[in-house]
């Protein structure tokens, strides 16, 4: 990565020269110890736990410093050693921009390189709670039951090498086993990802792993261990070049890796702690609450399962961001109808929270011009996300015998992403880990819509052995996509919301 030369890069020589406005660690970071080991070092993490650090650091002292451990790649890492660890977190709202240069990382560490490194980290008996965001696809499981995909290639060879893991389960097992048998008690896993019953769904992942190595570890992580569960909640998109000159406009130091999001966050959090060990970071505005499934439901099927929709039917019709979709009228009033008519009505509201007032205020951060979200972004990896986020709701609502037919749309919508090719005849390059497995059921299907929609719902690691067999599914799907194909993405968005109306 290249400086340009007039420009001071952010390191911890340079920081004192930030510009003023710039908001600085407000903590001794030479005595800040490690105590969160952080999985998959992505935006998101940099941008939303990493800061309600920041803040809790400067209020009190504690250990709390991050690792961060990146397992595929070393660009993080590239990125962040040579400035000691510091970024810039740009916040982009309608009133403007601030930055803060975010101080609680410590260390990088790339797993493929050093798996030891890593995992003798996490061993240690410093390290409190190792915390995730990997993505849905980074737990190897089968999306549609959530239990662990004892075939998948990577899960395998954890299996078989076991100092030398490639995953996240296969970390945080090694790691668990070499504490026990050093007499250390576990640490906590705490899981960020957008997964239904994140810290349950982990908690039976690793579990089923150990158990595969060593029943007796299964039993004493089961005993001793803890996976509470979260929902987390931040818009960060994907830093771009302009990202670089903003930070730097904003600090006057060159950051190689800025993080962008907008105002709003959110982080609920079920207090079930090893020995109770944890940040305040409710002094920051988390939640801590004993369970946190109504916020879960709300978030996953509220905003993602909003995401999702907007990202295939917005890609679908032209749109490069979130922002593009929801200010098409056709999206908008589809959006709309989709949380009032099929959403709302099946997700119980958290306590004290009315679930109009959140959807309103969800079309206001979507509608956040200074935050530029991809549809081809958020449309990646559907077959993980589709589950959690539309599928979910379309069960409960088959269960109550209610219509679907703004879901059965983003679900069509998503069926001709995945097709490969938009509305203008151009390759889609889709992102999934069952692309190849959906192209080749289009493919085989031939040009009948009723086909090629039964072709993959009968994907059972998304769809499970259920939903292809429901006939109402089935016709709402496949009158959705036929319409799509018939009239494109707008028009079919329009008329399903009309006819919701
Ligand atoms: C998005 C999420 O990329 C996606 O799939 O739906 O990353 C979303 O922006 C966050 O969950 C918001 O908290």
């Amino acid at each position: 990565m290249t400086v340009p030369a007039e420009r001071p890069r952010l390191s911890p020589a340079t920081l004192a020269q930030a510009r003023p406005g710039t908001i600085l660690p407000g903590f001794d970071r030479e005595k800040l110890r490690v105590g969160v080991v952080h999985l998959g070092l992505g935006a998101f993490v940099r941008a939303h736990a990493a800061l309600y650090t920041d803040e809790v650091l400067a209020q009190e002292p504690g250990p709390w410093g991050f690792a961060g451990v990146s397992l595929k790649r070393p660009d993080q890492r590239d990125r962040l050693v040579p400035q000691g660890g510091l970024y810039t977190a740009l916040q982009r709202g309608p009133e403007g921009v601030s930055a803060r240069i975010v101080g609680c990382l410590k260390a990088v560490l790339v797993a493929p390189e050093d798996p030891e490194a890593v995992v003798a980290m996490m061993a240690d008996r410093s390290a409190r709670i190792v915390s995730l965001t990997v993505t849905e696809k980074g737990y190897c499981h089968d999306p549609a039951t959530g239990l662990l995909d004892e075939h998948h290639p990577d899960i395998r060879h954890d299996l078989e090498n076991h100092g030398e893991p490639r995953t996240a389960v296969g970390v945080i097992v090694e790691a668990l086993e070499r504490r026990r048998s050093n007499g250390v008690g576990p640490f906590t896993v705490l899981c960020c990802d957008n997964l239904p019953h994140n810290g349950r769904l982990v908690s039976g992942l690793v579990r089923d792993f150990a158990a595969l190595r060593d029943g007796g570890l299964a039993a004493w992580i089961e005993t001793h261990g803890a996976f509470p569960s979260t929902m987390v909640d931040r818009i960060v998109p994907a830093a771009t070049e302009a990202d670089l000159d903003a930070a730097f406009a904003a600090t006057g130091l060159w950051d190689a890796a800025p993080v962008t999001h907008e105002p709003f966050r959110q982080w609920v959090i079920e207090d079930r702690f090893v020995d109770g060990a944890r940040p305040s970071w409710d002094k920051a505005g988390a939640q801590f609450v004993e369970d946190v499934a109504p916020y879960e439901h709300m978030k996953l099927r509220l905003l993602n399962g909003a995401h999702s929709a907007l990202a295939y039917l917005g890609y679908l019709a032209g749109c490069e961001t979130i922002g593009e979709a929801v200010a098409d009228p056709a999206l908008r009033a589809y959006v709309t109808a989709l949380w009032r008519d099929e959403i709302i009505p099946a997700v119980p509201a958290p306590p004290g929270l009315d679930l109009g007032d959140y959807a309103g205020d969800l079309l206001e951060r979507f509608s956040n011009p200074a935050i530029r979200h991809r549809t081809w972004q958020i449309a990646m990896d559907g077959s993980q996300k589709l589950p959690q986020r539309i599928l979910s709701t379309v069960r409960d609502r088959l269960a109550q015998g209610r219509p679907i037919p703004l879901l059965a749309l983003a679900v069509a919508a998503w069926i001709r992403y995945v097709g490969g090719v938009d509305e203008a005849f151009r390759p889609i390059d889709v992102r999934d880990p069952l692309a190849d497995r959906l192209k080749a059921a289009l493919d085989g299907a031939g040009p009948d819509p009723a086909a090629r929609v039964q072709a993959v719902l009968g994907v059972e690691a998304v769809f499970g052995p259920d939903l292809p067999r429901s006939p109402v599914f089935g016709e709402a799907v496949t009158a959705a996509y036929a319409r799509l194909l018939a009239h494109g993405a707008l028009a079919a968005a329009a008329a399903s919301s009309r006819a919701s109306a």
